[in-house]
């Protein structure tokens, strides 16, 4: 661990409710690498990286950070910030490699060791059981296009919760199914790069299909573990006042929120879409809209910038003038509160976590100081962000960094940074940033005001 810098960026000035938890991010492909050890099967990823030009980079993730055999280490960083919660994700192909049929105990063992490595560090682990790695030998068989891929996660959820739900405070299903409907089935820049609306919104069906089936069957067999789905949502603004730019904004707002808001709180597809959508609409069986809106216990926001729409083109426009991340994308802090408070009044959402926030910069690595201010402040303005949406009632319960450590950021390979340690690829070195220290100082700041406070009120 390098000297501690002093933050040079004020803490945030939020009343949170008590219990709020505060924590790091990660997910599986990211970071362990390992992805031949111990009888791990290929996923989705392992095999789109061997495509060439897919990868920015052209890097994968056969060692990515090394987490798999350097978790003692990462975890003790976890517990050096003082954070509660560590969200990471169980590799399906990890520990089923054919995504059915065989366990692979020697897999579950890994994440009994991550599971109990935290809970002796006083950390409450907080599991997604689908961060994207979809096992290849299921997308042989047409994965999340072929419906019976969502009874092969339906079993896969219910052996997890059986090995580890008496550990884990907290499952999600799914991580972001729009990014693996649209950006792996639709533009195809994601695994496993198919180009095609149709199957991309069929995806989409079971990919929630599977979400609720799972809830249901985790509850039947009295999972104690609170429940629920991540989604990447963002405001979607027209980039002028202009009809066609406002009619695209709600048409993305359509199909990037609602598309997943609505069938999992109301219990039905947006009209406004499946109209747009005519003959790329999903099959759906009688029963699945029920199923998709079993009850949850929280929503997990994940969230990084605004969507910005014009009539024709992408809706990630820059409507001018807005600093941009590493990449590429709007810094809109406000966003963060107007979509919370979106959600709570459109949506009986009882519970809320920001499940990811954060930014890539261009960090430098200087005798062993990464300064990244620009980071440590677009944390310091979304953690503000919260504040505000909790003040105008939103329900929001934690919130956790993207991510703990640099890692293989997908199509971008490992170009773009989002850790608050700075992983050295070639010697795996660890090193806290600027942005990691001053997250410390300020969870130290948050727990000495409340001590501070139950000292007053204990008069
Ligand atoms: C996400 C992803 C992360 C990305 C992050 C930055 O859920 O979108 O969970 O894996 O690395 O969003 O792009």
């Amino acid at each position: 661990m390098t000297a501690p810098i002093a933050p040079r960026i004020p803490f945030p000035d939020c009343h949170l409710p008590a219990g709020f938890s505060w924590g790091v991010a990660t997910s599986a492909f990211q970071i362990e690498g390992a992805h031949r050890t111990d009888g791990r099967g290929d996923s989705i990823w392992d095999t789109f990286c061997t495509q060439p030009g897919v990868i920015a980079d052209g890097s994968d993730g056969s060692v990515a950070c090394d987490h798999y055999h350097r978790w003692q280490e990462d975890l003790d960083l976890i517990a050096l910030l003082g954070v509660d919660t560590y969200r990471f994700s169980i590799a399906w192909p990890r520990v089923q490699p054919d995504g059915q049929g065989a366990w692979n105990e020697a897999g579950l063992q890994f994440y009994d060791r991550l599971i109990d490595g935290l809970i002796a560090r006083g950390i409450r682990p907080f599991v997604t059981l689908n961060h994207w790695d979809l096992p290849a030998a299921l997308q042989a068989q047409g994965g999340w296009a072929n419906r019976s891929t969502v009874m092969h996660f339906v079993d896969y959820a219910k052996t997890m919760a059986a090995r580890f739900g008496d550990r884990v405070p907290a499952i999600v299903t799914h991580n972001e199914p729009w990014v693996m409907a649209v950006l792996g089935h639709e533009t195809g820049i994601f695994a496993p790069g198919i180009q095609d609306r149709k199957v991309a919104c069929q995806v989409a069906h079971h990919l929630l299909l599977s979400h609720g089936l799972a809830v249901r069957a985790l509850r039947a067999q009295g999972c104690q573990a609170s429940l629920g789905i991540v989604l990447n949502l963002s405001p979607m603004h027209p980039a002028s006042p202009l009809a066609a730019d406002q009619a695209r904004a709600q048409l993305e707002d359509g199909r990037l929120l609602r598309w997943y808001m609505d069938p999992l709180y109301r219990g039905s597809y947006p009209d406004d879409v499946l109209a747009v959508l005519g003959d790329d609409a999903p099959a759906v069986h009688a029963g699945d809209l029920e199923a998709i809106c079993a009850p949850i216990d929280f929503l997990g926001v994940n969230y990084y910038t605004r969507g910005v729409a014009q009539a024709s083109g992408p809706w990630d426009v820059h409507a001018g003038g807005l600093p941009l991340t590493d990449m590429g994308w709007e810094i809109y802090p406000q966003g963060l509160t107007e979509l919370l408070v979106r959600l709570h009044h459109d949506y009986p959402v009882s519970a809320m976590l920001i499940t990811e926030n954060g930014g890539a910069f261009p960090d430098r690595i200087t005798d062993g100081v990464v300064q990244d201010l620009d980071r440590t402040r677009y944390l310091a303005d979304h953690i503000a962000a919260v504040g505000a949406a909790i003040a105008q009632g939103a329900p929001v319960t934690g919130y956790m960094v993207w991510s703990l450590l640099d890692n293989f950021e997908w199509a971008s390979g490992y170009a773009k940074r989002f850790g608050i340690v700075h992983v050295d690829y070639t010697t795996q070195q660890r090193t806290l940033k600027a942005s990691a220290h001053w997250y410390r100082q300020f969870l130290q700041h948050l727990r000495q005001r409340s001590a501070a406070a139950d000292l007053r009120a204990r008069g």
